[in-house]
């Protein structure tokens, strides 16, 4: 665990993550909303911190947001702190309190919604907006918290008719309350939100799909724990039908989500404690989400590959593999920069990523970064099966040990365009259980 732990992090104004799960990996972030603004796609989490020697810090230990874009369909950018605790004009000091934010587009103007605890102690959290013309900010916050309403995870949403609704969880049940045209005052009065389940529940996320609204939220199950689920509505104050779970419990102390869809997909934003191993270190990810036919969501379960393409020239990740027999994964150790590893190769055992984009036929060398203590066997890369197509292969080569790294390069064996899915198998003598430790491939022009 404190292996884990010392993982991290340090955080630098502007940093790019990778297209696996987890989203980033030089910051703790949990709760993300995923936003789409004029087909950019935006993430507004929430940030996890270990507390400072001698600090005092609640169980979840959350100084300030930070927010990202993807950048060229596999990087996410990170935009530094758009908002610290202690620079919430209402907010009280050193509170470590800035829980799940929102932030939507009215007109030309974002809104940034967030929880934080208020300096009068009139309630746990009360919610702040903060505006902006640009996406990523600067946001200008609001002198005071929106007044007649407290909560946390605020979750907004902006009907055809341009009406603004704000959800929010309080008391162990979802609110949901009208904002004026100026989006910083209510309209009326807070609404419990009638037909949801038993049990604990937050994080609202509202969405329309087909003249349907959704109502997404965390749900705790008495013998489940944690899980996300979704009820339906013909109107967007209620009352809602329950309809089921999206994702069941991972084992994770907390689940806290988003649904956006981004380029005709739909994508389902959550957060587990991959990199920590503590479910108050949170990590955002993503999958990839479907509707069925009558409009109920198909559920969802969570991998370690994610949603996104790596270009030719970008590292894949294999240990965030679609699949995997005959091999396992760990933390890397030795001469690597943290990450992960396949690991325990077996003889015939093998990794599939699927979804690399290899452009028009851009690829010419492969290479991969390997640690090997012994000297028997090979490597090979192949398409869609551990029988396809052969496009690269690797002799292994003693490299010093298990635990010390080195970049090895081949030539591409066949030409290939579009996106594919890759398999590398390992080969070596019947009853061979360690042959090479992989950690990431990189396919190059
Ligand atoms: O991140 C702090 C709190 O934990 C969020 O507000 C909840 O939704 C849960 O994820």
């Amino acid at each position: 665990m404190k292996l884990k732990l010392t993982f991290l992090i340090t955080c630098f104004t502007i940093v790019y993550g990778v297209s696996q799960n987890p989203l980033v990996t030089h910051i703790y972030t949990a709760d993300p909303t995923a936003r789409v603004f004029d087909g950019k796609l935006y993430l507004y989490p929430s940030h996890d911190i270990v507390p400072d020697n001698g600090v005092e810090a609640p169980r979840f230990c959350m100084p300030d947001y930070h927010m990202f874009s993807l950048e060229n369909g596999n990087t996410w950018k990170d935009y530094g702190v758009i908002l610290d605790q202690n620079e919430v004009p209402w907010g009280k000091k050193n509170s470590y309190g800035m829980w799940a934010p929102d932030c939507i587009k009215k007109g030309n103007t974002y809104y940034y919604y967030y929880p934080a605890a208020p300096s009068d102690d009139s309630a746990f959290r009360r919610i702040g907006v903060g505006t902006s013309k640009s996406p990523t900010g600067p946001f200008k916050w609001e002198k005071d918290y929106i007044k007649g309403v407290s909560g946390i995870d605020p979750g907004l949403l902006i009907d055809d008719d341009g009406k603004a609704y704000m959800y929010v969880a309080s008391g162990k049940t979802l609110q949901v309350v009208r904002l004026k045209d100026n989006m910083k005052e209510i309209d009326g009065e807070v609404i419990q939100i009638e037909g949801l389940p038993k049990g604990y529940m937050e994080g609202p996320f509202p969405f329309k799909y087909n003249d349907m609204y959704y109502l997404t939220f965390a749900h705790v199950f008495p013998d489940e724990g944690y899980t996300i689920a979704y009820a339906v509505s013909k109107n967007p104050t209620g009352p809602f039908v329950y309809s089921g779970k999206i994702m069941d419990n991972i084992d994770n102390g907390t689940n806290h989500h988003s649904v956006v869809n981004y380029n005709g997909k739909w994508i389902l934003f959550y957060h587990w404690w991959d990199i920590s191993g503590y479910n108050k270190l949170r990590s955002m990810r993503a999958d990839y989400m479907e509707f069925k036919k009558d409009g109920s969501i198909k559920k969802v379960k969570p991998t370690l590959r994610g949603i996104l393409n790596p270009k030719v020239g970008d590292t894949i990740q294999v240990d965030r593999y679609s699949d995997i027999s005959g091999a396992k994964t760990a933390f890397v150790g030795g001469n690597e920069p943290k990450g992960w590893m396949v690991c325990d190769t077996k003889m015939m055992s093998n990794v599939r990523f699927n979804g690399v984009d290899f452009g028009n036929d851009e690829a010419k060398k492969l290479q991969a970064r390997i640690a090997c203590g012994q000297r028997i066997g090979s490597f090979e890369v192949r398409l869609n099966n551990p029988k396809g197509k052969l496009i690269a292969e690797f002799p292994v080569e003693f490299t010093g040990g298990w635990n010390t790294w080195k970049t090895i390069e081949t030539d591409l064996l066949e030409s290939v365009s579009g996106i594919q899915d890759i398999v590398m198998v390992f080969k070596s003598e019947w009853g061979a259980t360690k042959i090479v430790n992989l950690n990431w491939l990189l396919f190059k022009n």
